[in-house]
């Protein structure tokens, strides 16, 4: 069975303003994409703990642990020889004081809510990211996403993906 990478991805919203800030990735995978903030656990490193250090390296906002909450998880296959699960969090920044920085790795933008560049994200957001974002989202319903690419992933293709997200 292929290895298994696991990744956080964290979702920054304001909902004060109906905005939500996304990077524009520099660099490496999926350079070009706007996502949510996040990265690979270092060794030891709890998934809490690498959401809250990825969110502060790559858009210098540094999120109280407690307003950190978790969305649940994507799985993704195909993407021979690994597999990757992307452990997901929201965070209300109406919570808490916050600078944004931007780095080396990311271009911090704001968008409106209702205009999410989905054309210029990875094409499984468009599945998962407004149930996320939703009123109705608690942290109690946690989003169970599988993904499988098929082909080439840098263009992306989605073959299939289950309907319970
Ligand atoms: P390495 O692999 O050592 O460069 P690191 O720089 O920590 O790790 P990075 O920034 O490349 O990792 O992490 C990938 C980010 O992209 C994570 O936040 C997970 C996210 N991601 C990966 N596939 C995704 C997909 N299909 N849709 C999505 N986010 C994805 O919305
Ligand atoms: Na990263
Ligand atoms: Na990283």
């Amino acid at each position: 069975s292929p290895a298994i990478s696991h990744y956080t991805l964290i979702l920054l919203i304001q909902p004060s303003t109906d905005k939500i800030l996304l990077g524009k990735k520099l660099c490496g995978f999926g350079e070009g994409k706007f996502n949510g903030f996040g990265g690979k656990p270092n060794p030891n490193e709890s998934m809490r703990d690498c959401a809250l250090r990825e969110t502060e390296e790559e858009c210098g906002v540094i999120v109280p642990p407690e307003f950190l909450l978790s969305g649940g998880t994507l799985t993704f296959t195909g993407l021979a020889p690994k597999q990757m699960i992307v452990h997901l969090y929201r965070v209300n920044l109406d919570n808490f004081p916050f600078k944004v920085v931007p780095s080396d790795e990311m271009d911090p933008t704001w968008f409106p809510i209702t205009s999410i560049p989905f054309s210029l994200m990875f094409d499984d957001d468009k599945f998962w990211l407004p149930k996320l974002l939703s009123k109705a989202w608690s942290a109690d319903c946690a989003l169970e996403g599988n993904f499988h690419f098929d082909g080439d992933f840098v263009s992306n293709y989605i073959l299939t993906h289950n309907d319970n997200l």
